[in-house]
């Protein structure tokens, strides 16, 4: 199996999500942390766009940062000049091979597009730059239509085809079939995944492709992105470290926490409940069956390892589903040693109180103090 480059669409797709706006500080921020993490690919947009776009992509590429710098880039003879005209490492080029694509946006027939694609193609070789085509939804595109473009475009010296899920359609069969197709048939060329989110597939999908042969993988920070994004970088990095651990050797994932929250500061949102590794509760353990066996081994009901990403795992005790081994256990790092029935009977006086509603840690570290300072008077 092939090494997976991960590229980070953050400053690029994640500039299509509708809550972005990242300042040049933001976004060097960023490239800056996504270099320490080890990304291999950071995607910026054309530098086409717009001068301060033009600027901001230069100044990334004056960070001189181990990740490569790619540009996403139109086949458009201005757009590719203008990319050329920067220090990128490369130019991700796309084209919209599908029908909808074809009849909606940009209106070229199949041949059409091989044709102009070629000759740029042939200009970012000739000017000793990285040159990936992607068929922009590939997943509803006519597989002769594929087929028949990718022919050309590896022809003329593309180092990667691109093979986008658009619209987030694909199944991770689906996904597994095209890329086998296409990585048996071009040995030559790599084959870069871009799975959209539209249906919750994207991080199942990116790694299907992966599996089937693709060895690079889109990602953003969070997901974010067009609509409700593509795979998030947590969620590619997660399935590696327990699929494909040795894939991970060069990367620092202890700053995956701190990029994602630059991120969602940066946005004004919070790290979304469900991201893995770095929702805020991704290692919080609530009802008593998990915490007893968590606390025991957290291989019971952990296949990541907190510590691993710099992160503190938390057993949560102030619930109606607490349970007496979680309980004893705080009362012990409290400071309290009780004895069995004594922890039986705080247990079922803190599920009781969280009958009114669930405790922080602090309320149930005072409720225990209280409960201490009072047994003297209880009668059980
Ligand atoms: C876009 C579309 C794109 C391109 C992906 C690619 C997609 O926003 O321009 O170039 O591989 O999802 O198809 O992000
Ligand atoms: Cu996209």
């Amino acid at each position: 199996m092939r090494s997976p480059a991960i590229l980070d669409s953050t400053l690029r797709e994640g500039e299509q999500f509708i809550k972005t706006f990242f300042t040049l500080e933001q976004r060097l921020n960023i490239a800056r942390l996504l270099d320490q993490i080890g990304v291999t690919f950071i995607e910026v947009p054309s530098p086409i766009a717009s001068p301060e776009t033009r600027e901001a992509v230069q100044a990334i590429c004056d960070l001189h940062l181990k990740s490569h710098v790619v540009a996403h880039v139109r086949c458009a003879e201005a757009d590719v000049q203008a990319a050329l005209e920067t220090d990128v490492y490369g130019l991700n080029l796309f084209f919209g091979t599908s029908t909808e694509l074809r009849s909606f946006s940009h209106g070229r027939g199949i041949e059409q597009i091989a044709h102009e694609a070629v000759p740029l193609i042939r200009r970012i070789r000739e000017a000793g730059r990285y040159v990936r085509f992607s068929a922009e939804d590939a997943f509803r595109s006519d597989l002769v239509d594929l087929l028949t473009v990718f022919d050309a475009v590896v022809d003329a010296g593309v180092e990667r085809i691109g093979l986008p899920d658009t619209v987030g359609i694909a199944t991770p069969r689906q996904v597994d079939r095209l890329v086998s197709l296409i990585a048996s048939r071009y040995p030559q060329v790599g084959i870069e995944f871009h799975g959209h989110n539209d249906t919750g597939c994207a991080i199942a999908n990116t790694i299907a492709a992966y599996e089937a042969g693709a060895d690079c993988l889109d990602v953003t920070v969070m997901g974010i992105g067009e609509r409700n994004g593509i795979a998030s970088l947590s969620g590619i990095i997660s399935q590696l470290y327990i699929h494909h651990p040795d894939q991970l050797a060069t990367y620092d994932v202890t700053r995956l926490v701190e990029l994602d929250q630059y991120v969602a500061d940066s946005l004004n949102i919070t790290i979304p409940y469900n991201m893995p590794i770095t929702a805020p509760n991704a290692f919080t353990h609530r009802a008593g069956v998990h915490t007893k066996a968590v606390l025991r081994n957290p291989n019971a009901y952990e296949i990541l390892n907190p510590t691993d990403f710099g992160i503190v795992r938390h057993v949560d005790v102030g619930s109606r589903f607490t349970g007496r081994y979680a309980v004893g256990h705080r009362a012990v790092s409290l400071g309290f040693q009780l004895t069995a029935e004594e922890v039986s009977h705080l247990t079922q006086a803190i599920k009781e109180h969280a009958e009114a509603g669930s405790l922080s840690d602090d309320e149930v570290n005072t409720f225990i103090r209280d409960w201490y300072a009072e047994k003297g008077s209880l009668v059980w």
